[in-house]
């Protein structure tokens, strides 16, 4: 099912979400005057979050494969949503080129820090999968993406012991300067299907949709699907990182583990 797509700009957009995610806040709060907004919101949020994911756990094992799709199910359309063009002279000028400038910084707890062009990530073993998209938002897609598998790229760059987590860091910032980024554990960052993608449909992958590598992480929601990826970075916990959730949209109340 394909949601008709609204034209409203995107920064517009992420700013009501975040207004909207406020509201609701606000309004369990209401009822609980003896408690205080910081210490009891963040914590329910946390609570819920773990509860969640262990449910997810249990209907179905992380290692579990997304269903995949056939030809015939490709979407004719697929929206763009959340950014569509970053506006930051640096991913501009990247663009202008091609992206023949453009490098992926993969580092922190590795023991090999390492930076990959667009053509040598397409030398690392690929996976092609024909997998469907859910956004929060209430639209669904389906669309064939080809790209590294991220677990060949964390076995060259070799993660030390005290690795965790993999931390996308994207392009583009909203209009507060906030930039997009997101984070995955070990398991889902090993993945068969967990690649960086650099074709959609057979194409080279367009900036409506993450030019030039976005992650496909296929057991979770579209939020988690970071696009214009700059640089990956391992790792032991996401605390220190932006608003310490692990995601731009998590730092604003989604929870982390976005099982679908
Ligand atoms: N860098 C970046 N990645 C992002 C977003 C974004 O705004 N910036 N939006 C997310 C959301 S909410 C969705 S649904 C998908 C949309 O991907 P698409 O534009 O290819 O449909 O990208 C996700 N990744
Ligand atoms: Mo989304």
């Amino acid at each position: 099912m394909t949601r008709r797509f609204s034209k409203t700009p995107t920064v517009d957009r992420r700013r009501f979400l975040t207004r909207a995610l406020q509201a609701t806040g606000f309004l369990l709060l209401a009822g609980c005057d003896s408690l205080s907004r910081s210490d009891w919101f963040p914590q329910l949020l946390g609570k819920t979050e773990n509860a969640s994911e262990k449910v997810q756990r249990l209907l179905s094992p992380r290692q579990a494969m997304a269903k995949e799709f056939t030809p015939d199910d490709l979407s004719p359309v697929f929206p763009a949503n959340g950014t569509s063009n970053p506006e930051s002279e640096a991913y501009q000028a990247l663009a202008k080129n091609g992206f023949a400038d453009w490098k992926l910084e993969i580092g922190g707890l590795v023991h090999d820090p390492a930076s990959f062009s667009l053509d040598e990530l397409r030398a690392f073993p690929s996976r092609t999968q024909i997998t469907r998209h859910d956004c929060v938002e209430g639209w669904s897609a389906i669309a064939k993406w080809k790209g590294a598998r991220l677990s060949a790229l964390l076995e060259r760059v070799r993660p030390l012991p005290s690795a965790r987590y993999v931390v996308f860091h994207c392009a583009d910032p909203d209009e507060d300067g906030q930039p997009y980024y997101e984070s995955i554990d070990f398991e889902d960052a090993h993945h068969p299907q967990t690649i960086l993608a650099y074709e959609i449909n057979d194409t080279a992958l367009p900036i409506q949709h993450g030019a030039p590598i976005r992650l496909r992480v296929e057991r979770q929601l579209g939020y988690k699907q970071a696009k214009y990826l700059m640089q990956i970075e391992l790792v032991e916990s996401v605390e220190s990182i932006a608003g310490g959730r692990g995601g731009y949209w998590e730092d604003r109340g989604y929870e982390w583990y976005a099982g679908i």
